[in-house]
């Protein structure tokens, strides 16, 4: 059976390798695997409680404030504290921080990481002859603006990115890696001109959004909750030329077969909406661990764990993460284990069983999408619960639920930072408004959940002697795409992808689009190997 090996995978970081079995131009089995042993866990151990917020920021150059909150949230509660004792001001700078993170990284995936698949020849060559004449057009389009490095959206992209790290700057020293997270608070006491310029930079970012995301403000965006209503806001773009039309339009309307060919009657689509789903043969759900201090809570976006077939949810209970190591190169227990009892012991073991270095995290021992779909279908939010509904779980709604999530917490974040001002000029700028400072404790475990960009991510540790005596992290990427578990169940990525069509065993470009859809935190994939032939081939950008 040929076998299609992409390695590596993504356009960021890399070490994933994905494999695919194909027959009958379809994916007919998959394997997921981590290719790099890193450490982190084994490296916290005897060292100092501080050390864990910066050293874990060195897990990733895209989420380091994502590791920075789990652990600065796992040491609150390791001494003791819980969210009221965090002082205000600190939860909203903490929240500020966290947005401006992932609103970064979402532009960063759709715009580089993901959208270069949208202008691959093998599109081109589709909706040409579907669509003669029309279709040349509509790829034209996808790559007037999404071609790396050249395309007109991507590089207005790029530049807003950086305006989204100069907010984490001003309120963290620097990015990536920024210093203002302590247990209890944040050490940052910003002056109302900090905030007046992190206005200016989120009223620059809101130019790009409404000019070229999405063509209406992100009020309006906002208002789009049902099927119906996105009929109506293509409608408002109908008569106008394509190179007039907002990029949302454009994936929305050419991206789903259920859009353009069943509610327009049009004669071309790029079908994402018909791979990337799952079977539901195999155990599969949603996890969100809830993220952003909304009061005196954490979750303004809520956790939950939601059916991935019946779309049932249920309330989170984090005694329900384990990880599972059967299918992952280490040793030291069978079935699976809670973080806190967790173990880090690696053994190579190549031609096993064994096939990756991510272990495998199982919520209630399902495997679980997490990220801005899982999100989005955990907050309940109106216009993804219909998309979801209609279109299932795929490429396309994977897609736009990460557009959606970043226009929601793009407008959140005034209120933010209009509260912080409300409070400065109230007089609260004492540092015990921002900071309540506890001495490090002997003895204590502690536990921090929040959501990274790509999804649910939490860190626990114990404390013995006041040093780390044990640190787990069970990330984002390793839960999408972990390898099978001790039940034999693939994870979500190995799931979305079975039957994924791939006409093209050179070109798999839809099999690197499921995957991709998940962000998974990997590598810049360029090549393709045929395994049967050791033949490179190109992953074209342009
Ligand atoms: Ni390296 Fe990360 C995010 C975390 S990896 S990017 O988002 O946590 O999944
Ligand atoms: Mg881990």
């Amino acid at each position: 059976m040929p076998k299609v090996v992409i390695d590596p995978l993504t356009r960021i970081e890399g070490h994933l390798r994905f494999e695919a079995d194909v027959a009958g131009g379809k994916v007919t089995d998959t394997h997921s695997s981590g290719q790099l042993f890193r450490g982190f866990e084994r490296i916290l151990q005897g060292r100092h409680p501080y050390d864990a917020h910066m050293f874990t920021q060195r897990f990733c150059g895209v989420c380091p404030v994502a590791h920075a909150t789990a652990s600065i949230r796992a040491l609150d509660t390791a001494y003791g504290l819980s969210t009221v004792d965090i002082p205000e001001n600190a939860r909203l700078i903490r929240n500020l921080i966290v947005a401006a993170n992932t609103i970064m990284s979402h532009a960063t995936h759709f715009y580089a990481l993901w959208a270069p698949d949208l202008v691959n020849p093998l599109y081109k060559t589709v909706l040409e002859e579907k669509a003669g004449e029309t279709g040349a057009a509509i790829y034209k389009e996808l790559a007037a603006r999404l071609t790396p490095l050249a395309g007109t959206s991507w590089i207005r992209a790029v530049q807003t990115r950086k305006i989204l790290h100069k907010v984490i700057a001003i309120l963290g020293g620097k990015m990536p890696r920024h210093m203002t997270f302590v247990p209890g608070g944040v050490t940052v006491t910003p002056t109302i001109g900090d905030i007046a310029k992190i206005y200016s930079f989120w009223l620059q970012g809101k130019d790009f959004v409404e000019q070229q995301v999405l063509g209406i403000s992100v009020e309006d965006w906002l208002k789009t909750e049902t099927i119906g209503d996105v009929a109506n806001y293509l409608a408002m773009f109908d008569d106008k030329p394509l190179s007039e039309v907002p990029d949302i339009y454009l994936l929305i309307k050419f991206g789903a077969k259920g859009i353009a060919e069943n509610m327009y009657d049009l004669p071309v689509s790029l079908a994402l909406d018909t791979y990337g789903g799952y079977r539901g043969d195999e155990p599969i759900g949603f996890l969100s661990y809830g993220v952003y201090y909304e009061g005196d809570d954490w979750g303004w976006l809520k956790s939950g764990f939601t059916d991935g077939v019946t779309l049932a949810k249920e309330a989170f209970d984090p005694n329900k993460v384990t990880e599972h190591i059967q299918h992952s190169w280490f040793e030291g227990y069978s079935g699976g284990r809670h973080p806190y009892e967790g173990m880090t012991n690696p053994k190579y073991a190549p031609g096993t069983e064994k096939y990756s270095w991510l272990k495998a995290p199982r919520y209630d021992n399902k495997p679980a999408e997490v990220g801005p779909l899982a999100r989005m279908i955990n907050d309940q939010d109106p216009l993804v619960m219909a998309l979801a509904t209609a279109f299932g779980a795929n490429v396309y709604t994977r897609t736009l639920a990460r557009l959606h999530e970043t226009v929601r917490v793009f407008a959140k974040m005034t209120e933010w930072a209009f509260a912080l001002i409300d409070n400065i000029n109230a007089g609260y700028t004492k540092p015990s408004d921002f900071c309540n400072t506890t001495p490090v404790p002997k003895t204590g475990d502690g536990y921090g959940l929040t959501e990274a960009p790509r999804g649910a991510l939490g860190h626990w540790i114990k404390i013995r002697d006041g040093k780390i005596a044990n640190y787990q992290a069970v990330v984002s990427t390793t839960w999408n795409c972990s390898p099978r578990c001790a039940n034999g169940y693939r994870g979500p990525a190995e799931q979305a992808a079975l039957d994924t069509p791939t006409p093209v065993a050179s070109n798999p470009v839809q099999l690197g689009s499921v995957v991709r859809s998940f962000d998974p935190c990997t590598a810049c994939a360029v090549h393709t190997i045929d395994k049967k032939t050791n033949k490179k081939y190109e992953l074209r950008l342009l």
